[in-house]
């Protein structure tokens, strides 16, 4: 078996972790599932990077000893972890002994070696970013200078013993391992970056601090703590026993993967390479960059208020959903933007109204149709060897987009599919099989059909919907959790279906977010907030007799100005005459319906369209292109009746 190692930043545990964090958690997570489902044996390492000044500077502010600060932060970060089903090997911390002995190990080879010496430092320093500030870059005439990176203004000069790491040496090193390895940084735009920064020249970097006490002590020179990028960047080996370079050192190094947003590139495609040739050691294979999660379009922080906590999220919504939702937005290399809408709006219509109503469909008609369970054969059509055949060219395709950790092109190709399948119940009409004993091999070959796509595309989804593809895997009685085009005995029973994605109170939701954001709920319709979470889509009668529909007559019709798609409908309802405006002015002219009997749904709340007041709604069914089609009854028809 190929073993796959990867890795996340470790993070900075000066706070708790927002939306960003759990993105890069969760990619790495989705990437571990769907490398286990390839078959290999994969190590997946995250963890805390709890030393420097910037971690010294907030226990501070809290009256904290930075360990106290560590150590309550580790409890944020591993919760939340596990609340997002998020399943790492390996959790380090830059304040494990294992960790704190394997980078004095690491320091003191690369000073063996003659890549580490004395030195004067004398400079600025970001504390934010805990990054030196080059020469290079301006003073401005008051004698601050800006972060390169970060772009926070600092007057925190420094000038101080340390030693240096001989980054200058490396440059021509570096340049040759870019130009071999032209994959090693992925996208290509971001590998371009870390070319143009080597061939400007690299300036030896300082790697050790005697103005910091929290960190780890030099090997031989305790006064200075070792840099802490020196000290964060080496959990990557010593997670892995490189202190004893054991049987884990050897099985997984070099990684497969390290994933980060773009912020720490340079860290991890120049230092880091630079660390592991002086210390003789193999480089990694690849690293992943991705770009930001921007909060309606702006770039989250703790200043601009607003940084989105996941735990509101998970308060409400499932962590399949914000998983999904997560790997559905981004696409790796361009920033993906959060907003309250945009998420509830692709969960309810992606997960709930596609593939929850897939699945609760499909065993509503199993349950209705042949008491949850099969025997005897099934009669096939074209249709069915189509819908196989369609399956093996999307199962192909996405792996092809996963593989290059294009999660979100993968999904859509899915969620293509899915549709596509809810369109063939439409086509198949198992209701009108089901009414006659003839057509019992075929309904069975549709619901069949049906089982085998769901549980197929199930585990294509099941990298990201870890809880959800269980769920279905249970309603179905069926273990195989492999990919490909699924088989199922002649004879096979099914369990009750259920609730894959519960319904979202809305309201406590918004409540919840920031004002701003709870303003703008209004622009939301009403389907997309309040949407009826019920994909077993089982109603009782008493909810079925709170619709009150009946037959009414249409008594006059006409355009709605500037409407292109309302028609404005006079209407008798027996017990009244009412205006009701309708989206279907494209599909019907008006003579089509003066005088005909429709269906209406009268006990709607009115609403507001183009200044009128519509009361009710027309029934009509639609296809997938939104074409309405009205059922229109026969004359004989009493106006009022109801339906029921
Ligand atoms: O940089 N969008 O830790 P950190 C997407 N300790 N990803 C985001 C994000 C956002 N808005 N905000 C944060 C450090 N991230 C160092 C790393 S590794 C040896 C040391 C994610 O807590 C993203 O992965 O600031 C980013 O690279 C990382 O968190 C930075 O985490």
């Amino acid at each position: 078996m190929e073993k796959f190692y990867l890795t996340t930043p470790i993070y900075y545990v000066n706070d708790v972790p927002h939306i960003g964090h759990a993105y890069t958690t969760i990619l790495a997570d989705v990437i571990t599932r769907y490398k286990r489902l390839r078959g290999y044996r994969v190590l997946f390492l995250t963890g805390t990077d709890e030393h420097g000044q910037k971690i010294e500077r907030s226990a501070a502010k809290q009256g904290l000893t930075p360990q106290q600060l560590a150590d309550s932060m580790v409890e944020h970060f591993k919760k939340l972890w596990e609340t997002l089903h998020i399943k790492y090997d390996a959790f380090i911390r830059t304040t494990d002994d294992i960790h704190v002995k394997g980078v004095q190990k690491i320091f003191s080879t690369v000073m063996k070696k003659g890549d580490i010496y004395l030195g004067e430092y004398a400079g600025h320093y970001c504390i934010s970013c805990e990054n030196f500030i080059p020469d290079s870059v301006e003073e401005s005439a008051d004698g601050k200078r800006t972060c390169p990176d970060c772009g926070r203004p600092t007057d925190n000069r420094v000038s101080e013993t340390c030693y240096f790491f001989r980054l200058s040496a490396f440059g021509d090193r570096l340049l040759k391992f870019y130009e071999e390895n032209p994959d090693f940084v992925t996208p290509r735009s971001r590998m371009n970056e870390v070319v143009s920064f080597v061939k400007m020249g690299l300036r030896d970097l300082s790697v050790t601090r005697s103005t910091v006490k929290w960190g780890i002590p030099v090997p031989g020179d305790p006064q200075q703590t070792i840099y802490v990028w020196f000290d964060a960047l080496a959990n990557y080996i010593t997670a892995i026993d490189y202190l004893d370079e054991g049987a884990r050192f050897a099985a997984y190094w070099p990684a497969d993967l390290h994933i980060m947003a773009k912020d720490i590139l340079k860290y991890h495609a120049v230092y880091w390479p630079a660390f592991l040739m002086a210390a003789g050691l193999p480089l990694p294979k690849k690293e992943l960059i991705h770009g930001w999660w921007l909060k309606d379009e702006k770039k989250m922080s703790k200043s601009s208020g607003n940084v989105l906590d996941p735990n509101i999220l998970l308060k409400h919504f499932s962590a399949d959903a914000i998983r999904y939702f997560l790997m559905r937005e981004a696409s790796i290399g361009a920033d993906g933007n959060f907003s309250h809408e945009g998420f509830i709006s692709r969960v309810n219509t992606d997960l709930t109204n596609d593939w929850a109503n897939l699945v609760s469909r499909t065993t509503g008609m199993i349950e209705k149709y042949v008491a949850n369970s099969f025997q005897g054969v099934a009669a096939y059509t074209e249709k069915e060897k189509e819908i196989e055949e369609r399956y093996g060219k999307l199962e192909k395709a996405v792996l092809e987009n996963f593989d290059q950790y294009q999660f979100n092109r993968g999904l859509e190709s899915i969620f293509e599919y899915i549709n596509y399948l809810n369109r063939y119940i439409v086509e198949a009409q198992p209701w009108n099989l089901a009414k006659e004993e003839a057509n019992r091999p075929r309904l069975a070959g549709v619901l069949k059909t049906l089982c085998r796509a769901i549980l197929s595309v199930n585990t294509l989804l099941s990298p990201i919907l870890t809880e959800t593809a269980a769920t279905v895997r249970t309603v179905f009685r069926f273990s195989d959790q492999d990919l490909g085009w699924k088989n199922l005995p002649e004879t096979f029973a099914i369990g009750q279906g259920t609730q894959l994605f519960p319904r979202v109170d809305s309201k406590a939701f918004f409540s919840e977010i920031p004002p701003g954001d709870a303003a703008r709920v209004a622009d939301v319709t009403p389907e997309e907030t309040v949407s009826q979470v019920n994909p077993a889509g089982l109603i009782t009668i008493e909810d079925f007799k709170k619709v009150q529909m009946v037959v009414a007559r249409v008594l006059a019709a006409e355009k709605v100005e500037k409407a292109d798609k309302l028609l404005k409908l006079q209407i008798d309802t027996g017990t009244d005459t009412r205006t009701l405006v309708a989206g279907i002015a494209q599909y019907y002219k008006t003579e089509d319906l003066v005088g005909r009997k429709i269906i209406i749904v009268k006990n709607l709340t009115p609403a507001k369209l183009r200044g009128i007041l519509s009361q009710g709604m027309i029934l009509a069914a639609s296809d997938a292109n939104n074409r309405p089609f009205i059922p229109i009854l026969p004359e004989e028809t009493p106006i009022g009746a109801i339906l029921k």
